[in-house]
């Protein structure tokens, strides 16, 4: 397989200044008004919400246009209580076990995150986003992927906007090691877990840590 793609205008429209401005400021405002949420409601969310989130996810730009990644939307409670006794497990040996070194438990001493994770049975989906490695044709030959990390990871990020954007809640969880999913989600060699999103509405009663984030002189460098 080879050969160009047909070229095609792309002609978005050309803002006013003053237009750009407020857009980008309302913009600004609603994702700083974001946060990492660990305590959900157990009400429903229709899956067509979720289904937006992916595809919103899925027009990510990614190396040579390989798009490699998968979303595994799982809202059946066997499987998330599976996933919640083995991330759990992951988690105590990680915690507990000594499987982190102290300088990352002091890291997130501030968070209070621990090795229980019940908002993994609570939530109505959790979302899987895996990276694929390389891709397979139907004759079981390997592609390369290009950049898949990358890839993936704005792809995780275009998913997090848009759950934000549709009033959803999600955490960036990754309990490591994470072999366990591609186990019990059933996903190929060529599928490396790469961030368990749970996804829901916050607790009436949810609390998040009042952290700073850094402002604009500590990120941004002009030259
Ligand atoms: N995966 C663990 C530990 C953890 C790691 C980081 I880096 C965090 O920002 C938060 C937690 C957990 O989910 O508890």
């Amino acid at each position: 397989m080879s050969g160009r793609f047909p070229f095609i205008p792309y002609r978005p429209e050309r803002l006013p200044a003053d237009e750009m401005l407020r857009r980008g400021r309302a913009f600004h405002e609603e994702m700083a008004g974001r946060r990492s949420v660990r305590c959900f409601s157990p009400d429903p969310v229709p899956r067509e919400l979720i289904e937006l989130a992916i595809r919103t996810a899925s027009t990510a730009p990614s190396g040579a246009h390989r798009q490699p990644w998968k979303f595994v939307a799982v809202s059946d409670p066997g499987i998330k209580r599976e996933i919640r006794i083995a991330a759990e497990a992951e988690e105590y040996e990680s915690y507990a076990g000594g499987r982190m070194p102290p300088e990352w438990l002091e890291a997130l001493e501030p968070l209070g995150t621990n090795w229980e994770k019940p908002f993994l049975e609570a939530v109505p989906w959790i979302v899987v986003v895996f990276e694929e490695l390389y891709a397979v044709d139907a004759q079981g030959g390997k592609r390369k992927n290009y950049y898949p990390k990358e890839s993936v990871g704005i792809a995780c990020g275009l998913f997090i906007t848009a759950l934000h954007r549709m009033g959803l809640a999600t955490l960036t969880h990754t309990p490591s090691p994470m072999a366990f999913l591609s186990r019990l989600l059933d996903r190929p060699a060529n599928e490396k877990p790469f961030i368990l999103f749970p996804v829901g509405y916050p607790a009436p009663d949810a609390e998040v840590p009042e952290l700073r984030r850094k402002g604009l002189e500590e990120v941004a460098v002009w030259l």
